[in-house]
């Protein structure tokens, strides 16, 4: 038998919602890839339209982790990191990725911040400089349009795109961010589809995965989207095909609740897809 690949998730937990860990955890252990945690914050929920909620900050543990399991010796195939509170934890992920990435680790950051043209109103306006030099030492960025246009210090381009924009916005995350490749979610051509873009900046690849649009903004998609790409890189998939299993099987998920009308504060039903998942990535594959 040949050993679990594993991945290591840094996110906050938000206890209800579907967002972060309680959406990265258990979608790559159902893809078959061992999940080991950080957990940066525990809030009673996430910050996307609730009111009065809970936040116990965790920055102080995370470099206790991180150095005992240096002692362990612990390998990653993958570190992934998410939503980060602050400057300081952001600092904190940079030193993590230095003491625990090896030569064959990829390192997938969300510099999750910002959606439809706005930065998040829990962040300071300078956050996005923060997250750029967490990009630097990624080898995947994985921001929507409008944390791209953060990080390059631009306008939001208003949707739908052309493809020439896309791929100058890919290649200008890479040339400017200092990433390998980059992974641009949040991308329409159309009104009536939306997905991702993805571009390598050593090959100079530029691909696109399109789903049909559903008229609803739900939360917690990102995560779940990355969380896809993640477990399809680690199996193996290319940057390419694994933007394609992670758009279908975000799109599925968020189609399964437009049809329940569900509220959209409380994330997508992802949980009936899982049983599908291995097979959706090893067939992106082929
Ligand atoms: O899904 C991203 C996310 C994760 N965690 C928290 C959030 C958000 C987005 O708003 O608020 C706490």
């Amino acid at each position: 038998m040949k050993s679990l690949k594993r991945v290591l998730a840094i996110h906050d937990i938000s206890c209800f919602g579907k967002c972060s860990l309680t959406v990265a955890l258990p979608i790559t252990s159902a893809a078959g890839v061992e999940t080991t945690v950080v957990p940066t914050a525990v809030l009673s929920t996430h910050t996307g339209g609730f009111e009065g909620f809970t936040y116990r900050d965790l920055t102080e543990d995370v470099m206790g982790i991180v150095e005992h399991w240096q002692t362990l010796g612990l390998h990653f195939d993958a570190i992934y990191s998410g939503f980060l509170g602050s400057f300081e934890q952001i600092d904190l992920v940079i030193e993590l990725i230095a003491r625990l990435k090896s030569d064959d680790t990829r390192v997938i950051v969300d510099p999750v911040m910002a959606d439809n043209g706005e930065l998040y109103s829990l962040f300071p306006a300078d956050f996005p400089q923060g997250m750029a030099k967490l990009c630097a030492v990624a080898d995947v960025v994985m921001p929507n349009t409008t944390e791209a246009a953060l990080l390059l210090g631009r306008d939001w381009p208003l949707p739908p795109y052309t493809e020439a924009q896309v791929r100058e916005l890919c290649q200008a995350l890479t040339d400017k961010l200092g990433a390998a490749a980059a992974v641009l979610t949040g991308v329409a051509f159309d009104e009536t589809h939306v997905g991702a873009a993805s571009f390598e900046a050593d090959s100079g690849q530029f691909s696109w995965a399109q789903e049909e649009r559903v008229p609803e903004m739900y939360h917690g998609t990102g995560d779940v989207f990355g969380s896809v790409l993640v477990a399809a890189l680690v199996r193996g998939a290319s940057l390419a095909q694994a933007c394609k299993a992670a758009a279908r099987f975000t799109t599925a998920s968020i189609q399964r609740s437009y049809q329940a009308q569900t509220d959209n504060r409380y994330g997508v039903d992802f949980e009936t897809g899982l049983a599908g998942l291995t097979d959706l990535i090893e067939e992106s594959k082929r």
